[in-house]
This record gives structure tokens, sequence and C-alpha cells, in this order.
């Protein structure tokens, strides 16, 4: 038996195209500069090794490779799995109704069909809603009984010997690759989807089989992509840093991941960094979300901020780990001044900002806050991070000039001048590596943030 995984583009849609003419499947640009070999399907390939040492896996990123009239004809599995975020949803049905409509059965998992299992359903023979580790062996069973079903419900295992991240199947090369050693986050910020997803109580990973994960890993840059590398407690993030440093000393493997800012305020944060980054951490992205308090009291995300976060950021960097803001823009609190205050805060710490739309996803708080107010024919292409999906009561925060402001901002944070000035503010104790990692990061996003921007709505 063979099985197919399919992570689908990330880009913008563009409705025409060959592929379009050919299938009727509305064309998504690639994200071919996306540095990050797809988690979801190395690890799903290594689940199913586990689950079913006799099935063959294929893994296809549609952000690497074009979805051609080649690529189909080519397509021999006997099921297809598709991973669904939220801006992927359209593209993702479509694509399982044509894959159907050829004779291939078609199971579609992630967070989006997690959420709206009946949405995805028509378009599938199976959902399989929330983790896949506890049903992922009996969809494959059933399939092969000719049974499947409709809905497979997973549930939250506590996370003992996982599988390692398949290697080799990839039919690209990236220059990083992923682990994670904890699902769950204490906080409950509004806007996010995760603590609904994974739940409220953190499950960690057994620290030996992280270490040897990584350890084992042919990739010398990962992504950890917890959604909060040491909220979920400081001891043992600290004694997993020690270990990986002990058992990476010398193996030249680096790391970035997502971290809040409470943590660096605790009275072991000084420890904390310092093993972080002996570990091989040069770079944490931190939800600072907004500078406007209202917006944030909005979100509920003050918790995970702490007293002075301004000191925080700076404390960080003195350990040698860079910062990459995630900023929130847009929000129904939020104003024009907001913007042009979002980039005297990254001028003012020297820290890169990640600047994206609030995004109301389905499954989160967020939108049954905003679902009065959601533009109705923006359909779940539109929640990408990109685009506004929800009306403003400012006639100032138009849906064009709220995205022609977060384009514009984009491009002045990432100016060449910019850029140039941040790296040179990293001290010493990152050198090279957090400068290196960096600039990896900066340097293409300042070409295409460039490009992108139309100016600025409020001059
Ligand atoms: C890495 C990451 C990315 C990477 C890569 C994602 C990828 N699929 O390759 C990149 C940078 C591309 C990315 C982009 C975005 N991301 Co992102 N990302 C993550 C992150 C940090 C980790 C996800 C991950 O890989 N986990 C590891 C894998 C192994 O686990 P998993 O994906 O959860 O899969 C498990 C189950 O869901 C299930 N499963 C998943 N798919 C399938 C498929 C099948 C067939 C089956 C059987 C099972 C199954 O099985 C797995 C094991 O149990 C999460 C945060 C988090 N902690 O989850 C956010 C997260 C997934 N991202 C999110 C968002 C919002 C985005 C963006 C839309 C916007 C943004 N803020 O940047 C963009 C997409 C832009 C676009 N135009 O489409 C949201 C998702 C919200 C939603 N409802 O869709 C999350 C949850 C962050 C959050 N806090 O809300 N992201």
């Amino acid at each position: 038996m063979k099985i197919t995984l399919i992570s689908p583009p990330f880009g913008e849609y563009v409705k025409s195209g060959a592929l379009a003419r050919l299938t009727g499947i509305d064309e998504v640009q690639k994200s071919e500069g996306l540095p990050i070999a797809p988690p979801v399907l190395e690890y799903l390939a290594g689940l199913t090794e586990q689950v079913a040492p006799d099935v063959t896996v294929e893994l296809i990123d549609l952000n690497r490779v074009d979805f051609s009239a080649k690529l189909l004809d080519s397509l021999s599995s006997d099921l297809i799995g598709i991973t669904v975020l939220t801006p992927q949803a359209p593209w993702a049905y479509k694509t399982a109704d044509f894959l159907r409509k050829k004779g291939f059965k078609v199971v579609l998992g992630g967070m989006h069909v997690t959420v709206l299992p009946e949405e995805a359903k028509p378009h599938c023979d199976s959902v399989v809603i929330g983790e896949a580790e506890s049903v992922w062996g009996e969809v494959i069973k059933d399939f092969k009984a000719g049974k499947l079903k409709e809905f497979y419900r997973g549930e939250q295992l506590p996370l003992v010997n996982l599988p390692q991240p398949k290697k080799g199947l990839l039919k690209t090369k990236y220059p990083m690759g992923s682990f994670f050693t904890a699902r769950g986050c204490p906080f409950k910020c509004r806007y996010c989807s995760v603590y609904r997803f994974f739940g409220n109580n953190i499950r960690h990973r057994p620290i030996d089989e992280v270490v040897k994960e990584v350890s084992e890993s042919p990739y010398w840059l990962f992504w950890n992509v917890d959604d909060n590398i040491w909220g979920a407690g400081i001891d043992r993030s600290i004694k997993l840093y020690i270990e990986l440093y002990k058992e990476l000393s010398g193996m030249r493997k680096w790391w970035i991941g997502s971290g809040d800012l409470v943590s660096v305020q605790h009275s072991r944060g000084s420890e904390l960094l310092k093993s972080a980054r002996k570990s091989g951490c040069t770079q944490v992205m931190i939800g600072w979300e907004s500078e406007n308090i209202k917006s944030l009291k909005e979100w509920n995300a003050l918790t995970k901020q702490g007293g002075d976060r301004y000191d925080a950021i700076r404390k960080i960097k003195d350990h040698g780990i860079d910062v990459m803001l995630f900023l929130m823009t847009g929000g129904r609190q939020d104003t024009p001044d907001d913007y042009k205050r979002a980039l005297e805060l990254c001028d003012k710490l020297k820290v890169m900002p990640h600047p994206m739309q609030v995004t109301p996803f389905p499954g989160t708080d967020l939108y049954d806050d905003y679902k009065p107010y959601l533009i109705k024919e923006r359909g779940w292409e539109f929640y990408n991070g990109n685009r506004v999906v929800f009306t403003h009561d400012d006639p100032l925060m138009s849906v064009e000039n709220r995205e022609k402001a977060l384009f514009y901002l984009r491009a002045e944070a990432f100016s060449p001048g910019r850029v140039f000035k941040r790296i040179l503010s990293l001290g010493l104790k990152g050198f090279p590596m957090t400068h290196l990692t960096t600039a990896m990061m900066q340097i293409p996003m300042s070409r295409a943030f460039r490009e992108i921007s139309e100016g600025d709505p409020y001059a």
C-alpha cells in the first residue's frame, strides 16, 4: 500500500493559470523561499512507519513542487492525505474533490478541519479530527479493509515514544528542519488556535527522546515548533537545554523558536537564556502583539508579557540571541498611529518585526468576538495574515488602508539600512551564528517586502 501526504501551497490565490484551466482548481502562488521542511509531512511519514511499517509513503510539498499535469499523472497512491491550515482550506477542498473524481481516496487532517469537520466532510472520505497519533493506525487498517469511517477523533495522548520525523522523502533540499518538545499552552490569548487544539495543560516529550532526535537529524539548523519554547516550565526548559548542549557540543547544530517574555523575567531568566544560547538557540520569536494596551487587553495577551517587556528584550539580546517581534496590526481597537508606533518600537529595540493582520481564526475566542464584523465575501483563503477579513469603525482603517499600511510597515521595517543596523547591533556574544541565521532570514524578506509595498496610505 502507498500513501501520499500533501502540504498545500502557502501563498496568495491566483485565479488563473495552466493548472486552473486543467483542473478547475484555483492556483496559489508557491512560497518557494520558505526555508523549513514541512514539519507535519516528515512527522506523519515517521508515524506511518511506526504504526504500519509495510506502507510506502510519498511526501509532496507544493511550495516547492508544481501541482502540474505531470505530477497528477504520476500519482499512484491508494490513499492521499492533505494537511489543512485555515487559508489552505479552499484549495484543499477543491483539490480533494478533483482527486476523488479521479478515483483516489482522500483523508483531510490538521487545525482547520479539526475545528470544522462538517465543512470538510463533503470533500473527502475521512476527516482526522485532532492529533493523529492515536488514530492514524486505525485509519490505515480501515482503509485496507475497505471500511473508512467518516470521522476519526484523535486523543491527546502523553507524548512518549513518538516517532522520529522521516528524512529523505521530500523532493527538494531545505536549509531548516524542525523538532517539537511539548504540546499545549498555559495562556489563553483570544486569537490563538493552540490552547483550544492542544489543550491548556502542557504535555512534555521526554528530554532524552528530543535530544536523540535532534542529534541524529541530518539538519544543522532547526525550528523548534513548540508554541512556546520555555513557557511550559522554566526548570524543565533549562534541563532540556543543558542536555541538548551536552549531546550537541561540537556538533554545530543551531535552532530558533517562539517564546514568551514572562519566563525571561523569572528569577532564573538569565540562567534560562544562557543555557538556551549554549544549546544552540540563535533567535527567539516573541509574541509582543501590540503597543496598544487596549488591544492587548481585548486579546487577553497581557499575562505572557510580564512586567518590563522592553528590558526583557534587551536581556535576550545581551545573551547573544536575536529577537523577532510578532506584531498584530489592524485590530478593531487599533488606530492608524499604531503602524508608526510599531516601526518606532522596532527601531528603539533594534529588532525585526513579523507584523501580521489580526485574523480571527475559526475555533478561537476572537472569531466569536469578531463574528458580527466579518466580511462575508472574504473566504478562508483571505485568512492568511496578510489580508483584512473584518470591518473597522474608523473610516481611516478601511480594508484597503489596513492592507496597504501592513505592506508598507513591512517594507520600511526591512529597508536595507534597518536590516544592516540591526545586524550590527547584535553583540559579539552571538557571533557568528546569530548574525548568520538572522541575515539568512532578513535579507530575503527585505527584497520581497520592497516589491510588494504600494506606499504609505497615511502619508
Ligand atoms: C511551523 C508552523 C508554520 C510553518 C510551517 C507550517 C507547515 N504546515 O508546514 C509556516 C511558517 C509556513 C507557517 C505559516 C503560517 N502559519 Co503556522 N504554525 C506553525 C507551528 C509553529 C507549528 C506547526 C507544526 O508544524 N507542528 C508540528 C506538526 C507535527 O504538528 P501539527 O501540524 O499540529 O499536526 C498534527 C495534527 O494537526 C495532525 N495533522 C495535521 N495535518 C494532518 C494531515 C493528515 C492527513 C492527518 C491524518 C493528520 C494531520 O497530525 C499531527 C500529529 O498529531 C504552529 C503552532 C503550533 N504549535 O502548532 C503554527 C500554526 C499552525 N500556524 C498558524 C498560522 C495562523 C499560520 C499562518 C496562516 C499565518 C501566520 N501567522 O504566519 C501562516 C500560513 C500562511 C499562508 N499563506 O497560508 C496557526 C494555525 C491557525 C489555523 N487555524 O490554521 C498556528 C496554530 C499558530 C497559532 N498559534 O495559532 N506556520
